[in-house]
């Protein structure tokens, strides 16, 4: 099944637009955890046990993984082991920012669609449509593109005017019209500019937006509900990563992580139409 039906789906199933972050930092794991075997993955899977019935998406972001080597590789195999075996309706976002020119993604693309399994990967636009063939091509899976990043700094390049129009315009424009050949393409758009939001969801209809930036990066839920959704109130992808998976950094961090998670999802729905 392709992205973006897997993500329509899970939506309508747990009525949550939440995405949990899986950006499970090694030194932020609660102490009682880092004497465990695989630290990072059974923190991983005490939170996804707990929040599966409440997203519609799981977002790792490679770098917590890759910082800890070969060991950590592997605890971001066994994670995504785990959800493909036992969560296989909820899609997983492997967040990498990945692209380079295209005989090098097919590497990128390989470890992150074959050997992960993710569904969706993050990618820069930078090198052009030219060179993320290797992601585009593979229609039965996402490929989300960086367009307006939640960061403070973000306009520095995302605003850069181009025959009058921002840069990030251009991209959300472009992969609307000539990337999304095989219906896969996403945006990423930070909760921390609404406004761009609202634009961006103009511009590509019901295509799927990533919006990471609520709970730790102050991004306001009822704004970023409402300019990011689609006609029907689909398609967002609300991403929470350390406001919900260390809510607590004691033996209750699964409870709490339920909690905001639950807490976030019924905010959203409030807003939606
Ligand atoms: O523009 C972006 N902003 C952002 O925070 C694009 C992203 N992919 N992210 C990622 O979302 C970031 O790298 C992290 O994995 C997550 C946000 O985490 P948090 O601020 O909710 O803890």
């Amino acid at each position: 099944m392709d992205f973006k039906t897997k993500l329509s789906n899970i939506t309508k199933k747990n009525n949550s637009l939440v995405c949990v972050g899986l950006d499970s930092d090694l030194n932020k794991l609660p102490p009682h955890l880092k004497s465990a075997k695989n630290p990072q993955f059974e923190f991983n899977k005490a939170i996804i046990d707990v929040t599966a019935d409440l997203v519609c998406a799981y977002k790792p972001n490679s770098a917590f993984y890759e910082a800890g080597g070969v060991e950590g590789i592997s605890k971001l195999k066994l994670t995504m082991d785990y959800l493909k075996e036992k969560y296989p309706d909820v899609p997983v976002i492997l967040d990498a920012k990945r692209a380079d020119i295209g005989n090098t993604n097919e590497g990128y693309a390989k470890f992150a669609y074959d050997y992960l399994r993710a569904d969706a990967i993050t990618v820069h636009p930078y090198l052009g449509k030219e060179a993320l063939k290797p992601f585009l091509d593979r229609a039965d899976k996402g490929v989300i593109v960086l367009c307006r990043t939640s960061n403070p700094g973000a306009g520095e390049l995302q605003d850069l005017q181009i025959d009058g129009k921002p840069l990030y315009q251009m991209i959300a424009q472009n992969v609307a019209e000539a990337w999304n050949y095989n219906g896969n393409c996403g945006l990423v758009v930070g909760a921390t500019y609404p406004i761009e939001l609202e634009i961006v969801r103009r511009i590509v209809g019901d295509m799927p937006i990533l919006i990471p930036g609520v709970g730790a990066q102050g991004g306001d839920v009822e704004k970023t509900v409402k300019a990011g959704v689609d006609k029907d109130g689909m398609n967002a992808i609300i991403n929470s990563s350390r406001g919900i998976i260390f809510a607590s950094s004691g033996p209750d961090f699964t409870e709490k992580a339920k909690e905001e998670t639950i807490k976030l999802r019924e905010e959203i729905n409030k807003f939606r139409r």
